[in-house]
């Protein structure tokens, strides 16, 4: 039996499997000890892989709906219903929204700009605008392009202060490093200290030296009073000519005194003092700050001052520090002519909220659809997304999903969402396709190449086609060939090479391999099934700055922007209401991955986790029930008493709440929790990006 080397697509950290299968069906999955990367990590997600495959509700044929119930379509019915309601109606009355497994997804990756580009829309929304743009946003305006994103350089740095981020569990993001665990285990072995910013004492705050435990949306307090002691301990690092801005960083960090800021982190000025110094005196360091830190008020602050901390420590850049990845394919910064990163080039129509990286907030979409008027959206395409389970106040969005005139996902369950499409077009599973991890490597630990071959054969059409597809119905097109011979010239233009020859994806990867950094070819991927390791980060200042001025805008108006909102905040902060965050578990994958079954059993993971002081004076008893309120909202969920969680906050994971009728998800509907985004406010956002506040959200909690 052959044994098939692949990287796994179902999260960050790229993983190497190693599988084996047998007359279509999966026989084993190990991790890939040869894997340059990897070096034989797995998690339990990628052991499963093959049970995802194998999972009988994963779609394997296109369902239309008809008198509101879905039918098994052949695709030309289904491409038939789609040019019917769809044939040429592009603008903004049709609305896009791009899901997470999208990113991991080399058709998606390449061809749903194809498809977004010729609906001509400004209603796009992706799952970005719930997740990490405000540390695109800052990386944009810092550097100059939103994909120049410094990474702790995790195998060198002596020192790691790492903020809302849990990668024990979430193995890892914006940062890919598989066994991230044992990277971090191996700082503290090799004498350096790694230090855990959370409400929750998370897995890595129990792997770490030392654990701060924050309140909800203190960090950019916490990071500009670190920013503050730097200069007023004269500890700060001068970038000199690498950077402008130092003056006005120094002035706006002023009344952000350790003092000042006690209260709204919560944490004692002393500890905050000691902090910026261990930052300063460590012979490298790096600050990373994750989903904690992005999806929250203040998001676009807290990313903007992590990377003002890696300068004025001298940290940006250097080994051990925060670095910038050099991917072998479509790193968009390695490559001449770029412009500097704008946003707000257009706004929504309803709340005015300003376009970013050609993105609007998801948070906007049900508004979008239900408010009357000129580019009212009537018609969604929804591409691998659940944003009824994963975007804020999930009751409204999923009423306005039910007011549109059409709707078609691209996806491989019926579930909380697709239930609501015309049409569904199943994908393959991650096995049936050939991989690369184009946007992944851009943000990893160390630089490596790795192409995938499927695994299994598929009856089914690969969703590059769907996708081609799905644009030809739209635009009266039925030259597959001619659109794919559109998309490898625009790509191909876009990187200044000829297209290769070939079809599909892997004549785009090829394509921008060729037009890459590094001397390298398909036929030297395909001979390396472990990966090719091309080494540690190394440094890329100036060259990979795009900014107008040519240095590092430490001070950019888009980014200063918004502190008067956290001055005035520090002025005001409340302490009485109780704050929601959420929480991710290491064998759910956001709110797809509960349909198959070996991920699951075991005891309910969705529960309300409340510290014992709250608990005891809410009368709130473990085990038993409690309703949680939020303007937008109520839920009724299990109490779990811990002391992991911070007093005044209430931890919820996201992705449950499967018990809605017309899906089809049996694994899932047995284990159902509840849908934490009944709760989080789609009036609350990160200023500058309009990024839902996922974390933080004020509640009231009591007995059921
Ligand atoms: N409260 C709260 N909410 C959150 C978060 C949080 O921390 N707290 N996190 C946010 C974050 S970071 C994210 S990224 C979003 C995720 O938000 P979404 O991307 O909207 O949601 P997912 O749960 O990832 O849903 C993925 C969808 O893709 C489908 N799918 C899986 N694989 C494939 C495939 O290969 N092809 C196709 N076509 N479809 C596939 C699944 O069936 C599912 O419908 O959630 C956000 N929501
Ligand atoms: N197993 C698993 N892995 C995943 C996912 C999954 O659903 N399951 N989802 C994937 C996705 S889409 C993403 S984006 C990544 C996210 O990757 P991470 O950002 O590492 O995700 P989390 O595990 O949610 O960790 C966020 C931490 O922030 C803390 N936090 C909440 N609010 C605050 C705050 O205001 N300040 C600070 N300092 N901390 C806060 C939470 O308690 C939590 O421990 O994970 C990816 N990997
Ligand atoms: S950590 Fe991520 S990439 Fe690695 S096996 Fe698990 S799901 Fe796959
Ligand atoms: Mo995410």
């Amino acid at each position: 039996m052959p044994t098939h080397h692949v990287t796994c697509p179902l999260c960050e950290a790229t993983c190497g499997l190693s599988i084996t299968a047998e007359g279509g069906a999966v026989t084993s999955v190990r991790g890939d000890a040869l894997d340059v990367f990897s070096r034989g990590y797995l998690c339990p997600k990628g052991a499963s892989i093959g049970a995802l495959h194998a999972d009988p509700d994963r779609l394997r044929t296109p369902l239309l709906k008809r008198g509101g119930r879905f039918t098994e379509a052949t695709w030309e019915e289904a491409y038939a219903e789609i040019a019917a309601r769809l044939g040429g109606v592009t603008g903004d009355s049709v609305a896009v929204y791009l899901g997470n497994p999208g990113v991991h997804n080399l058709s998606t990756a390449l061809y749903g700009r194809a498809l977004i580009k010729s609906l001509n829309t400004k209603n796009v929304y992706t799952a970005s605008s719930l997740d990490q743009a405000p540390k695109q946003f800052a990386a944009g305006y810092l550097f100059g392009d939103p994909m120049t994103v410094a990474v702790p350089d995790l195998d060198r740095t002596d020192y790691l202060l790492l903020l809302g981020a849990n990668p024990l569990v979430s193995n890892g993001s914006m940062m890919t490093s598989p066994d991230t665990r044992g990277r971090l285990r191996a700082i503290r072995a090799r004498g350096g200290r790694v230090v855990v910013v959370d409400p929750m004492r998370s897995r890595t705050a129990e792997l770490a030296d030392e654990h701060l435990p924050i309140r909800p949306g203190g960090d950019a307090f916490l990071l500009f009073a670190l920013v503050n002691v730097l200069f007023a301990d004269g500890i700060a690092v001068d970038p000199g000519e690498l950077a402008t801005g130092v003056d006005e960083v120094r002035a706006l960090a002023a009344p952000f005194t350790p003092d000042a800021v006690a209260g709204a982190t919560g944490l004692a000025a002393a500890d905050i003092r000691r902090l910026a110094h261990e930052l300063a005196a460590a012979p490298s360091a790096a600050v990373y700050g994750r989903i904690g830190t992005t999806a929250q008020r203040f998001g676009t602050l807290a990313s903007w001052l992590v990377d003002v901390l890696n300068v004025l420590t001298g940290n940006l850049d250097r080994p051990g520090g925060a670095m910038f990845p050099l991917a072998a394919v479509g790193q968009a910064n390695s490559g001449g002519g770029r412009r500097p990163f704008r946003h707000g080039r257009w706004r929504s129509r309803v709340r005015g909220l300003p376009e970013v990286m050609g993105e609007l907030p998801a948070a906007t979409l049900a508004e979008e659809i239900t408010t009357p008027g000129d580019g009212q959206v009537r018609a969604l395409i929804t591409l691998s997304g659940n944003p009824c389970l994963s975007a804020p106040n999930a009751d409204r969005l999923t009423e306005a999903l039910r007011g549109l005139d059409f709707m078609v996902s691209v996806d491989i369950y019926l579930n909380e969402t697709t239930r609501h499409a015309d049409v569904i077009l199943p994908g393959t599973s991650p096995l049936e396709r050939p991989h690369y991890d184009i946007a992944l490597y851009q943000f990893a630990v160390r630089n490596v190449a790795n192409w995938s071959e499927a695994v299994l054969p598929t009856s089914l059409p690969q969703e590059w086609e769907t996708l081609l597809r799905l644009t030809g119905a739209i635009l009266g097109q039925s030259d597959m060939d001619a659109l794919d011979d559109v998309v490898a010239a625009t790509v191909a233009a876009r990187a200044g090479v000829a297209p290769a020859p070939g079809r599909g994806p892997e004549r785009l990867v090829a394509t921008l391999l060729a037009a890459g950094p590094y001397d390298l070819t398909m036929e030297d991927l395909r001979a390396h099934p472990h990966g090719i390791d091309l080494g540690p980060l190394a440094p890329r200042l100036p060259a990979v700055l795009s900014t107008a001025s040519g240095k590092v805008d430490l001070a950019a108006p888009a980014l200063t922007a918004d502190v008067p909102r956290l001055t005035e905040e520090l002025a005001t902060r409340r302490e009485d209401t109780m704050v929601l965050i959420g929480r991710r578990n290491l064998r759910s994958n956001n709110s797809w991955m509960h349909n198959v079954e070996p991920l699951l059993g075991g005891q309910n993971r969705c529960t309300a986790m409340i510290n014992p002081a709250d608990a005891a004076r809410l009368s709130l008893i473990d085990g038993a029930p409690c309703v949680v309120r939020s303007r937008t909202g109520k839920i009724t969920i299990p109490v779990e008493v811990s002391d992991r969680v911070r007093e005044g906050v209430v931890s919820i994971p996201h992705g449950w709440g499967h018990d809605l009728p017309d899906t089809r998800t049996a694994v899932a509907a047995a284990h159902p929790g509840v849908n934490t985004n009944v709760l989080a406010d789609d009036r609350l956002l990160d200023g500058p990006t309009g990024t839902a506040v996922l974390n933080g959200i004020p509640v009231r909690v009591s007995p059921a």
